[in-house]
């Protein structure tokens, strides 16, 4: 298949490009490197030496002998560079990665909340606007989303994989049976814009017919997989600053440099989670698996266990002996919520999930222990807050 990636050089389109690249696709990348211009932004940098794209894609090929293209522009800004390379290019999925992707980061300031709603909402809608201008009906759109649309308060029930099916009394004392999206309760402006993400996937797919599938990801951990090992100059980018490292991998970069690990509060959020080579593996199976014609979008919970975070700062703790430092939570967010995921569908096509444990874990912490020497201490609190302090 013709596969284009939509945001192929950050931390899961990456690897996911080189991964449908090994099964034998044909895949391009766009990317305008905003991410790493946050690094810039920021001063921070990934813990691993990540190489220019070029060097990444040239690599792969001296490898592999496959090839990968590359396009840059910003998919929010540049509609027609991106329409023209849909008629052209004509591919069978596109694989939309292209949003800016950390909570704090879109709460760091107005800027930062308008560019964050700006970006994403613009980058999915000028996607599915042209693929309908190119006439491209039978595309197939795989987007990233999240877990967080569907909020961490205690649900009470185990949470379906998009579609809540409820009953409502009528007037005359019936009651009417229907499915509607799971009721949204994003915990910050970017987990909102996924939120927003899903009107837009549900409106182009009633009008149009589009076939989309929304991938309701959990947090990723890990940085290596198969593909991106097998050279240096392959290596996946590995975030640990406060604003975009997420929290196992921060914990387990924290444990290989001697920075006690940094909870939020009681540490009681639970949180869904899955490692970045099961990522790319559910990319492949959404990928191969298209919706049918006129189904409805498809959503599956993306993730492979959950975790309540005092738990995984404990794991971490006795298989590296660090400390643990309970600091005060710069979020608006529950202090204890439980979790009960359905994730049936990515099972039923084949994944059989890799789950945290003792091997992987310490594999992630040689890796951060390898380039503990790049790591710079003072990007580790994390600064953004929620509320503005008075
Ligand atoms: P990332 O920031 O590493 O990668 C995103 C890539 O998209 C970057 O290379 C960036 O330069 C590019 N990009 C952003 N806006 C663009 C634009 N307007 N035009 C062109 N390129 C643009 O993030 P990631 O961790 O790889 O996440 C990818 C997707 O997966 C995101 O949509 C994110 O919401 C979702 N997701 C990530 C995680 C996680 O734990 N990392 C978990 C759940 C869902
Ligand atoms: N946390 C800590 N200590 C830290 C960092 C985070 O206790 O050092 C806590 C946070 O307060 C939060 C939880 O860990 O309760 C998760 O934070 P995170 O930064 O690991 O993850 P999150 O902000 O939810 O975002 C990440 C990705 C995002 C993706 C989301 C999936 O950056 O792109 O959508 O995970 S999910 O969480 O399922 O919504």
């Amino acid at each position: 298949m013709r596969v284009l990636v939509l945001g192929g050089d950050g931390f899961c389109g990456w690897p996911t490009s080189l991964h449908l690249s090994a099964q034998g696709h044909e895949v391009t990348i766009v990317d305008n490197f905003a991410r790493r211009n946050a690094d810039v932004e920021l001063e921070a940098a990934s813990l691993t030496p990540i190489s220019p794209l070029g060097t990444r894609l040239r690599a792969w090929q001296e490898v592999t002998g496959r090839e990968i293209g590359f396009e840059r522009f910003d998919v929010a800004e540049h509609y027609h560079r991106l329409l023209t390379l849909l008629q052209v290019w004509r591919p069978d999925a596109v694989v939309h990665f292209a949003e800016q992707r950390a909570a704090p980061y879109s709460m760091k300031s107005s800027w930062h909340k308008r560019y964050t709603v700006s970006n994403n909402l613009n980058a999915t809608n000028n996607l599915l606007a042209a693929v309908v201008e190119a006439d491209l009906h039978d595309v197939h759109v795989v987007h990233l989303g999240t877990m967080g649309v569907y909020g961490y308060g205690t649900a009470g029930i185990t949470i379906p994989e998009g579609y809540l099916d409820i009953q409502i009394p009528t007037a005359d004392g019936d009651v009417v049976e229907t499915s509607i999206l799971y009721p949204p309760n994003p915990g910050s402006i970017y987990h909102m814009t996924k939120a927003q993400d899903q009107l837009l996937f549900g409106y182009y797919n009633k009008n149009d017919g589009l076939r989309v599938t929304d991938l309701h990801q959990g947090i990723v951990w890990g940085t290596e997989t198969a593909e991106t090992r097998q050279d240096l100059r392959l290596v996946n980018r590995f975030d640990y600053d406060g604003d975009y490292g997420t929290v196992l991998n921060r914990f387990l970069m924290q444990a290989a440099v001697g920075y006690p690990l940094t909870v939020h509060g009681s540490g009681g959020q639970t949180r869904a989670f899955i490692h970045i080579q099961d990522t790319v593996r559910c990319l492949q199976l959404a990928v191969e698996h298209p919706p049918a014609a006129g189904e409805r979008v498809r959503v599956f919970n993306q993730m492979t266990e959950t975790h309540r975070l005092r738990d995984l700062a404990k794991l971490v703790s006795e298989l590296t002996g660090a400390q643990v430092d309970h600091v005060d939570n710069p979020r608006n967010e529950a202090d204890e919520n439980d979790l009960r995921v359905e994730s049936r569908q990515l099972l039923e096509l084949g994944l059989e999930p890799i789950t945290l444990e003792e091997g992987l874990l310490t594999e992630v912490a040689d890796i951060a222990r390898r380039y503990a020497d790049r790591a710079d201490l003072d990007k580790i609190p994390a600064r953004s807050r929620w509320r503005r302090q008075r």
